[in-house]
């Protein structure tokens, strides 16, 4: 049964600004269908464009549930972010190997690669806009600075050079998809400068490179407003597009381990709400450089941090509650696009 909504969608009143997204998954289509149809009108898939949901094994693909979400999104005419084609996580290991359990050969990885991606850009390319072609390549290492990059199997094999490939084996299989660099703490300054470098110079060698997605899993304390502001600024200046790609504001610290509430205190929700406020005035003065603001979910009711990173513990990140209803943080983030 659909419930009726008294209030104004999100998608409409920031329709002049940018797109509003959601992270899905084909369990939350279903348990969210009508407040994603109402409020949102760009969706991402949480889990299952990701390499080991797609390509398990080199001569397996496993589409259905990738295919339910396309779906969804084409029936809505919702937009649709690809996520994501180059990651170190939930991606499989016969990838990086040969036959004899070793590292596979350079040439082998980005065959494979290549292979991935034409088959995984072609078969959504009519319904995919855009792709989170690589993922989190950048080390949160402060103290080492060779290390700027995140060690990994691809770096292994590889060294820097596979993202370059990605974004071209991206292009060429959908030369029309904008193709994206997303990663998280983006708004750290330290990991600010070295994703700045990064795209810098891919843009410098001439890849295709059409945006940088801020991850944005925020919280109530952090990072600061200045923070996200000095980020935004700065990616601006790469000429990109920018998306917020997996936006959510939890209501604990990230060293914070309590695990003894059943529901957000007080404090906590007006913090949220102030902080949601703060945070869509922020956007607003650069939507000329952000297209799209997608959180990771949609309502209080399904997210990752219910296991991130306290497995088990609660939490309440997003504008709509438990029971899927405007909390007064989606008053706020609406009132600021409403005319008085
Ligand atoms: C994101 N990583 C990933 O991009 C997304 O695919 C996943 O579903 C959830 C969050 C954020 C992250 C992490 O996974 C581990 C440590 C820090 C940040």
């Amino acid at each position: 049964m659909d419930l009726l909504r008294a209030e104004a969608p999100l998608k409409a009143l920031y329709k002049d600004a940018f797109h509003i997204g959601a992270a899905v998954n084909p369990r939350t289509i279903e348990s969210q269908r009508s407040l994603l149809a109402y409020h949102y009108n760009s969706i991402t898939a949480e889990n299952e464009m990701k390499f080991s949901s797609l390509h398990p094994q080199e001569d397996q693909y496993t589409f259905e549930d990738a295919d339910v979400i396309a779906a969804f999104a084409r029936e809505q005419g919702m937009a649709l972010r690809g996520h994501t084609l180059v990651w170190h996580n939930q991606t499989p290991d016969w990838l990086f190997e040969n036959e004899k359990g070793g590292l596979a050969e350079k040439e082998v990885l980005f065959a494979r690669l290549r292979s991935h991606i034409q088959t995984v850009v072609g078969r959504y390319k009519d319904v995919v806009y855009c792709w989170d072609v690589v993922n989190e390549v950048i080390s949160d290492d402060e103290n080492d600075d060779n290390s700027f990059l995140r060690p990994s199997k691809w770096m292994d094999i590889a060294g820097e050079s596979f993202i370059a490939k990605a974004f071209e084996f991206a292009h060429e299989a959908d030369p029309q998809a904008l193709l994206f660099y997303n990663d998280y703490n983006e708004s750290n300054p330290h990991k600010r400068e070295r994703i700045y470098r990064l795209v810098r110079s891919l843009l410098d060698q001439g890849i295709p490179i059409h945006g940088v997605g801020l991850q944005a899993h925020w919280n109530l304390y952090d990072p600061s407003l200045d923070e996200m502001r000095s980020a935004i600024e700065r990616y601006a200046q790469l000429g990109l597009q920018i998306q917020l790609t997996e936006l959510d504001v939890s209501v604990f610290r990230f060293e914070d381990r309590r695990k003894d509430l059943v529901r957000p205190t007080k404090e906590m929700l007006e913090l949220q709400d102030e902080r949601y406020e703060s945070i869509f005035r922020l956007l607003l003065n650069y939507r000329e450089h952000i297209s799209a603001v997608t959180f990771w979910g949609a309502a209080d009711d399904y997210t990752w941090l219910d296991d991130f990173p306290v497995r088990g513990r609660k939490n309440w990140p997003f504008l709509f509650d438990e029971l899927q209803r405007p909390k007064e943080a989606y008053q706020r983030v609406a009132q600021l696009v409403t005319p008085k």
